[in-house]
Parts: C-alpha cells; sequence; structure tokens
C-alpha cells in the first residue's frame, strides 16, 4: 500500500460521491500517480463500507474486463473484480434512470449463482461448475464516473469496476445441461441487433471469470460464499445507451431480458 488510510477515505467518499450525484471526475490516479493495487482495492472496499453503513446489502460479485473484446476495447490484458449493491439492481423488464448516470453503457452478460463455497487460491472451472446452482442472462450497465472514459485501470478499480446498474433474466439453467462457451447472445437496441457473441468470449469458459475471481479473493483472505450472484464480464464491447433506449438480451436458452433508459 502506497496510501494512507485517510487519503484512502477521502477518495472513496469522493468516487462514491460522484456515483450518487451522476457527477464525472477527472481519474485519480493524476493525484495519486503512486497509487498502487492495493490502493485501488481498499478505496472500493471503502466505497463498500460506506454502502453497508447505509444499510445496503451486497447483491453480488462482478468480474469485469474478462473478453478479449472489452480487453481490446480498453487495451489492457488483466480482468478486474468488483461488487455490486442491492440498490444496483433493476427489474427484468424495467427502467433505469438516465439522469442518475454520467454517460451508462451495456453488456450481455451470462451470471453464476452458486451454491457452495468456493476459495482459491488454485480454484478451477471444474470446482465453479460443481459449485454452480444455475446460471442466468444478465444486462450490466456500467457508469465510469471518469470524465470522457480517461481512465487507467487502478482508477477503475478504485471506482468499483465502474459498477452502476444490472438486471438478471428470470430462466434458470443448470450449468450441467449447457455448453456455456457455445451460448449465443444478441443484443438489441431499439429493435437493432447491436453486439453479438459467445460465451466462450469470456476467458475460453464464463466459469473462468468465477474461477479468477474467487483466486483474486484467496490471495486477499476472501472467498465467494454459498448463494452468491456473479456478473462474468460482458460477451462483447459495452455500447452507450441514450434515454429513451429499450435494450435486450436474447440468451441461448435463458430467454430475454431487457431493460429501458427513462
Ligand atoms: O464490467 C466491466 O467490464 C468493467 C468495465 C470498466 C471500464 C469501463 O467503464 O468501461
Ligand atoms: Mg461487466
Amino acid at each position: 500500500m502506497s496510501l494512507d488510510t485517510t487519503v484512502i477515505r477521502e477518495l472513496a467518499e469522493h468516487l462514491e460521491t460522484c456515483e450518487l450525484q451522476a457527477r464525472d471526475t477527472p481519474k485519480i490516479t493524476l493525484d495519486h500517480p503512486g497509487m498502487d493495487w492495493d490502493d485501488a482495492y481498499a478505496v472500493q472496499d471503502e466505497i463498500l463500507r460506506r454502502k453497508l453503513s447505509r444499510g445496503a446489502r451486497v447483491a453480488g460479485l462482478k468480474a469485469g474486463l474478462t473478453s478479449f473484446a472489452k480487453m481490446r476495447q480498453m487495451g489492457v490484458e488483466t480482468p478486474i473484480f468488483g461488487f455490486l449493491a442491492d440498490s444496483f439492481l433493476v427489474p427484468d423488464g424495467g427502467e433505469c434512470r438516465h439522469a442518475d448516470l454520467i454517460h451508462p453503457k451495456v453488456e450481455p452478460e451470462i451470471v453464476f449463482v452458486t451454491k457452495a463455497p468456493l476459495t482459491g487460491p488454485g480454484c478451477t472451472i471444474a470446482e465453479v461448475l460443481a459449485a454452480t446452482d444455475f446460471v442466468l442472462a444478465g444486462i450490466e450497465v456500467i457508469d465510469s464516473r471518469y470524465r470522457d472514459f480517461k481512465f487507467d485501470l487502478k482508477s477503475v478499480v478504485a471506482d468499483n469496476c465502474s459498477s452502476s446498474r444490472f438486471v438478471v433474466g428470470g430462466i434458470m439453467r443448470d450449468p450441467r445441461d449447457l455448453d456455456l462457451r457455445t451460448t449465443g447472445a444478441v443484443m438489441e437496441k431499439n429493435g437493432r441487433v447491436v453486439s453479438l457473441g459467445a460465451g466462450a468470449a469470456v476467458l475460453g469458459h464464463p466459469a473462468n471469470a468465477v474461477a479468477m475471481l474467487a483466486n483474486h479473493l484467496g490471495r486477499r483472505g476472501a472467498g465467494i460464499p454459498a448463494g452468491t450472484l456473479i456478473l462474468t464480464g460482458g460477451l462483447t464491447e459495452a455500447v452507450a445507451v441514450e434515454p429513451g433506449d429499450h435494450v435486450a438480451l436474447h440468451m441461448q436458452g435463458m430467454g430475454c431480458t431487457s431493460l429501458t433508459f427513462v
């Protein structure tokens, strides 16, 4: 760690205020160029602590930048991890207020829900599949707090990986019945196809994103509890949305999931 506790707290307050007030900010590493990965995750942890202290609950966890398309879009090679608060959840088919966000984008994701704890390091894709209760379709709405998307990876991690809203579908599937590598996804905006992909786009198999999350948490002395919902990362590049846009995700074998920006 290179930043002291006071600075970590100030950065968390700043970034969370930007999130809650839909205000953008220059990336935080401009003022703190020595910020390391532990500092970045400590800022994210402090944002979580602030939300929990006001009565929020953790609705799930997420892996980000797990697809080759997203890595290319961002010019990076490492996934990142964040949390989902209950206030981020939008009901399937529901509305999301665009004015509450800065410059939102949507991405199609395969969602895992665990039935047994997972711990790392050394967690494998086989352990993830054995510990998975069911999978669902999901749309993540990301909304980086950084002005004009000018950020670096540590700033993004501190900003809880741009987490903002998410929707999950209602059709639960047993991963044993599916080949998640070839599970196809088609995302439409206002009835027009804007992105399409398959599960293998996420690290070869989306369960790998869950294993990497367990290994990441294991290095920090934590794990994935049973009953955790996990967004495994966009199968495609993220797509910008405007007020009035209707976004629908058709995930093979998992039905259609949607939301409208109002
Ligand atoms: O969910 C994610 O893939 C995180 C993306 C973080 C960077 C961005 O805001 O585009
Ligand atoms: Mg995502």
